[in-house]
Formats: C-alpha cells, sequence, structure tokens
C-alpha cells in the first residue's frame, strides 16, 4: 500500500469513526436516558373517581440535575405534581408548583404520605392489574415514558383529596 493510499483509508475510516459517535449522542442534546423510573404504580379506584395518584422511583443517573414538572396521560384529564405534608398534626397535600428537583446522581420516591402525581379527571376508574401508561415531563421538554402497575385498593393509598 502506498503512503497516499493508506493516508485516504486513515481519512475514511477517521470519517466513519466520527458518524458513528454522532449517531450515538442525542440529537437534541437532550440525554433521555439519563432519567429512569422504577417501580412505578398506582392503586384501583372506586367506579366513579375522579382523581388517581402516581408512585414511583425516579433515578437521575445523569450529570446534571432534573426537575419534574408535570405528566401526560390518556386516562386522565391532567396530572399535577403533588406533596403531602403535616400540618398541626393533619396530613395536607398540596400542589407542588415549583416542580421536584431530582440533583445528579440522586433519586427521589414518590411514594403515599410524601410527593407523588395526582392524575386528574380519570376517564375511567383503574382495575387493579391494568396498567396506565404515562410520561413524565421535565424542564427542558425532556420526556420520560413509564406506565403504572395497578395495585389492589386500599392500604397506604391516597386517602387525602
Ligand atoms: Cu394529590
Amino acid at each position: 500500500m502506498s503512503g497516499l493510499l493508506r493516508a485516504k483509508y486513515v481519512a475514511v475510516f477517521s470519517a466513519i469513526a466520527v458518524l458513528a459517535a454522532t449517531a450515538c449522542s442525542p440529537s437534541d442534546g437532550k440525554a433521555s436516558g439519563q432519567v429512569k423510573i422504577v417501580d412505578a404504580w398506582t392503586m384501583a379506584t372506586p367506579p366513579g373517581a375522579n382523581v388517581g395518584a402516581g408512585y414511583m422511583r425516579i433515578l437521575n443517573e445523569g450529570s446534571a440535575s432534573v426537575r419534574l414538572v408535570g405528566g401526560e396521560t390518556p386516562t386522565s384529564a391532567t396530572v399535577e405534581i403533588h406533596r403531602m405534608s403535616m400540618d398541626n398534626g393533619v396530613m395536607r397535600m398540596q400542589p407542588a408548583n415549583e416542580g421536584l428537583e431530582i440533583a445528579a446522581g440522586a433519586s427521589v420516591e414518590l411514594k403515599p404520605g410524601g410527593y407523588h402525581l395526582m392524575l386528574i379527571g380519570l376517564k375511567a376508574p383503574f382495575a387493579e392489574g391494568a396498567s396506565v401508561p404515562l410520561t413524565l415531563v421535565f424542564e427542558g421538554d425532556l420526556r420520560v415514558k413509564t406506565t403504572l402497575a395497578v395495585r389492589a385498593m386500599g392500604g397506604g393509598g391516597h386517602e387525602q383529596q
């Protein structure tokens, strides 16, 4: 192989390497793979119920913090982030309008008695054993899909409404 030919091959392989690297990086600069959702669940709702709650663990495996600002699901009209807190011995729930920040490398648990997602305006009851599709929306329009497994009614649920 002449020196010129070898230089050509090197150039071609370099170009391929660059293309491969480009293809692997997110096109919009947002690494949606940095956020993982595990153990997502909700509770079965009685007939006629207007609201359901979403619980899960959110892991931020990225190097920048993320902020959960809402959600979308075809099963309800709206999704809000709520937080429960004790107020003079009474458990109260309020919208967390500031969202929920998850630091780089950290995880948070949405659970009964704490932060949760409130699915408001249910179009149909949640039946035990079903799964509810849900897209979590983070600041910067980062979207992460998950499904809530519907567990049996009762026991540590969302009593305050
Ligand atoms: Cu709530």
